[in-house]
């Protein structure tokens, strides 16, 4: 074959390229549509087959639209400040900026050989000051809604990165990033206070019908609503009050402690710690220990007896007062109600300290007993013990009891949600500086918005350690008060590198802005996002905290949408092994040896063919030669009916050539079947499969004929063809652009109209048949207008009704006129 696939390839994509093909225009009389991947981050790995279904993906769907009739924006950038860089730089000794410079030269170098098809105009780097400069601006904004603030606080900090890490980055007390182990800090610490939005977040994903369910349900886990009531228990002959947060306040005659957090602010107020060493011994050994493993069920529940009572107060009983582990300050109050009956964490509790257990619930039918009681018992039931709500159900008591407990004037029903505010210091180096400066003098200042951006200064000795790396930038850190001019010092801390990812999306819409971080008519005409894509590992952190800042832009009027991503689509991972691709499990793919070998279309296709987008799929590569061979083929036809002599026919009618008809029927099946299985979700692996059975057909029809198919044919065949072309297209860009020309096309088959079917055409017609059983009709059954005389034969006698009607009679004769009747004859 004459065809080096290879040379294609180069001359489109330069081709695409010089005429900008891909490049969008703000404003149309089309319709926009924003086709966002979740934007890389430069680790400087070659290209993997993990990658490659990730832009490929988003590449075949962005391609589709624009044939669609779409204004599409497909933008590309980098995620680039953060960690890896700066770890990668100290092992190897370079500038981390250099470092990512590096990758993002041959991360674009690869994307361009994979032809994927971005408006490069519009490229975003975090790490470069006319991005970061906005991300500064945005804490700014953040910090005069009272939305950014500082406090001290006990923070997750990982030991191998030098850092503090936000609580959605520790999974089961190892950090998300080094997999090392997560201690325990007091450092003082700049928060967005996300928590002020919390129902928002979680009222907002009902309006997100095109996400995924699984996403939504964690981010709902994540926000973790929870109704209860907050109880003022009281500190014996002291007039302290001792709120509790509790969710079950049917329990509260069962109460026979109370537990409190190591850090409750009573402690202080009763006890001078110096005095008390026991006290303080316990506090860190508390401490020691990870949030998360202080509230997983099966660490060891333990706590000190700090020779305190508290009064129940609903009936006056005295309750012991017990620091614990597992109580956290974090949460609700920092105390809790100790109901070992019915609480599982405070029955191990009262079996280790040997105090009382009293129990208020009972099942309908069966007591329990305390004494003999081997687990507590959290079900629902009847209440017991409980004064003048005895005999009702736990489940209305929880609704009276708190009616009551407000009327008393010794409570309030409360909401408390598990989410946190986000922690956004980092001491490390590489991040957008913290735009603020504090003056010994004056107090805490922003800096100004028109001395943004504060730059990130080049040479640090970046290597990490208690402090942030730019404490020891002298040139960096002493700046003249912006209000008195004396001596000050800047924040020295970083931002957590999502907040440059929490608005990256808007900057692509206006990514030249100098004067502000978008265009607000602009931004306003492309958001929401029309399709993000990306792995299902952000569920929780990156999209939440877009959503957020999303939500305080729409606050601030910047923004008309509350929510930047309309429709989210999860693809799955490729596996090798059995594990997620990676360049740390060494088990990657490249992507350039098979570009290399096969051509990046037959790659393309490969992935998109080899699974559904949304499932994990093992890497096997036995496919990729079936897909090599299929683009071959219709290299190989497209060549051949290229240059036979053809007229001008309508393949939106009906031939007469019987031929002719099922091929123009055949191709407006195939239509369908692809537009439908991208409409329907992505389903691109059964289009592929749709278009190689059209490619079957074809040759079926040339094998049928063997050779001269005769010019009425030839022309249906050319002209379906072309249709073909386009249907292919979005999955093998190069190739089809080229056989578009061989077919005698002009202009880009990208400016072109993605094939429409009729509708009449992609259904056989049906017909009624009579079922007679010695000549009298029994039943009527539907075939396909022209079925075969077997096919009707053997769809009848297996029809369980005609089955039954001739149930263990002897078949003598069957008489089948096609479209019209059989009759089975029997003895
Ligand atoms: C008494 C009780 C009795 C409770 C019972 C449960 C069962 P969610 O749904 O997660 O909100 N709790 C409250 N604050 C806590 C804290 N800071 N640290 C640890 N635990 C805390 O759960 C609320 C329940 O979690 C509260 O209801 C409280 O225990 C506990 F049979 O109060 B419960
Ligand atoms: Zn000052």
């Amino acid at each position: 074959m004459s065809y080096n696939l290879k040379e294609i390839e180069k001359k489109w994509q330069s081709e695409w390229e010089k005429t900008k093909i891909f490049s969008s225009t703000d404003f149309s009389d089309k319709a926009k549509y924003y086709a966002l991947m979740m934007f890389p981050y430069p680790s400087g790995s070659r290209l993997h087959m993990g990658h490659v279904r990730n832009y490929v993906i988003g590449d075949a769907l962005s391609r589709y639209q624009r044939m669609r009739g779409f204004n599409v924006l497909h933008p590309m950038g980098w995620d680039s400040f953060g960690l890896p860089a700066e770890n990668a730089a100290i092992k190897e000794n370079i500038h981390p900026g250099n470092w990512t410079k590096e990758n993002i030269k041959i991360m674009t170098e690869q994307l361009k050989n994979l032809g994927i098809g971005y408006d490069w105009d519009r490229e975003i780097t975090t790490c470069e000051a006319e991005y970061y400069k906005w991300t500064q601006w945005l804490f700014l904004k953040l910090y005069k809604k009272q939305l950014a603030y500082k406090k001290k606080s006990t923070v997750n900090w990982c030991p191998s990165c030098s850092t503090v890490l936000a609580n959605e980055q520790v999974v089961n007390g190892i950090c998300w990033r080094c997999k090392s182990e997560i201690v325990q800090k007091e450092l003082e610490q700049w928060f967005f206070k996300i928590t002020e939005y919390a129902q928002r977040l979680l009222d907002d994903l009902q309006e997100l019908s095109n996400w995924p369910e699984k996403v939504k349900l964690m981010q709902e886990n994540w926000i973790g609503k929870s109704k209860g009531i907050e109880i003022n228990f009281v500190l014996e002959d002291k007039n302290i009050l001792i709120p509790v947060f509790t969710t079950r306040p049917d329990t509260i005659y069962g109460v026979t402690f109370l537990a409190l957090g190591v850090d409750h602010p009573l402690i202080n107020e009763i006890f001078s710690i110096e005095k008390n060493p026991a006290i303080q011994k316990f506090k860190e050994e508390v401490k020691s220990l990870t949030l998360t493993m202080r509230i997983s069920d099966q660490f060891e529940k333990k706590g000190l007896f700090i020779n305190k009572y508290a009064i129940n107060p609903i009936n006056k009983e005295r309750v012991p007062i017990f620091l614990t582990n597992y109580v956290v300050m974090e949460y609700g109050t920092g105390a809790v109600m100790g109901v070992p009956a019915h609480d599982q964490r405070d029955f191990e509790f009262v079996k280790k300290y040997n105090l009382p257990i009293k129990v208020v619930i009972c099942p309908k039918d069966k007591a329990i007993n305390a004494d003999t009681m081997l687990e507590a018992y959290v079900d629902t039931g009847i209440q017991v013990n409980s004064d003048k709500f005895s005999g009702s159900s736990n489940v209305d008591t929880i609704e009276k009891i708190s009616d009551f407990i407000e009327e008393k004037g010794i409570g309030k029903r409360k909401i408390n949600y598990k989410l946190r505010d986000w922690l956004i210091s980092r001491q490390r180096y590489w991040g957008a500086p913290i735009p603020i400066i504090y003056c010994p003098t004056c107090g805490i200042f922003t800096v100004p918005e028109e001395q943004l951006p504060v730059l990130l200064p080049e040479k640090v000795d970046f290597m990490p350690g208690a402090i942030s790396p730019l404490a020891k930038v002298s040139e960096f850190v002493n700046v003249s008060c912006p209000k008195c001019q004396g001596q000050a010092k800047r924040e020295t801390d970083t931002m957590d590198t999502f907040v440059c990812s929490s608005w990256y999306y808007l900057r692509f819409t206006t990514p030249d802005s100098k004067d502000v971080p978008f265009d607000n008519k602009i931004v306003n005409y492309w958001m929401p996002v029309d399709q993000y894509i990306g792995g299902v590992e952000h569920a929780i952190l990156h999209l939440l905290y877009a959503r957020f800042i999303t939500k305080v832009l729409y606050d601030l009027k910047y923004l008309n949408v509350q929510e930047p991503f309309k429709n989210l689509f999860t693809q799955g991972m490729v596996l090798k092994d059995g594990q997620v691709m990676s360049k740390s499990k060494g088990n990657t793919v490249p992507a350039d040896d098979l570009i290399e070998k096969y051509g990046a279309d037959t790659v393309r296709g490969f992935i998109l063919f080899a699974a559904p987008p949304e499932k994990d799929y093992e890497w096997d590569n036995h496919g990729i030669e079936g897909v090599s061979r299929f683009i071959n083929r219709v290299i190989r036809v497209v060549e051949k009916f290229a240059d036979y002599p053809t007229k001008i026919v309508d393949i939106n009618c009906l031939p007469s050539n019987e031929i002719a008809k099922i091929l123009v029927k055949t191709l407006h099946k195939t239509i369908k079947r692809v537009t439908d299985d991208i409409e329907k979700g992505f389903h691109f692996n059964t289009a592929i499969s749709s278009l190689m059975e059209f490619t079957n057909h074809l040759y079926l029809i040339e094998n049928l004929l063997d050779r001269d198919l005769g010019e009425e044919l030839n022309s249906y065949i050319k002209e379906s063809l072309t249709t073909f072309i386009l249907l292919l297209a979005p999955f093998c860009p190069h190739i089809s652009e080229e056989l578009w020309k061989k077919l005698g096309k002009t202009g880009s088959i990208f400016r072109q109209n993605w094939p429409k079917y009729e509708n009449s055409l992609t259904t056989d017609a049906q017909t009624l048949i009579v079922v007679q059983v010695n000549g009298k009709l029994k039943h009527k059954l539907s075939f396909s207008t022209g079925e075969t005389i077997e096919i009707i034969k053997n769809t009848v006698l297996n029809d369980i009704k005609v089955k039954s009607l001739i149930d263990g009679k002897e078949i003598k004769n069957i008489i089948v006129v096609p479209d019209k009747l059989i009759n089975i004859v029997t003895n």
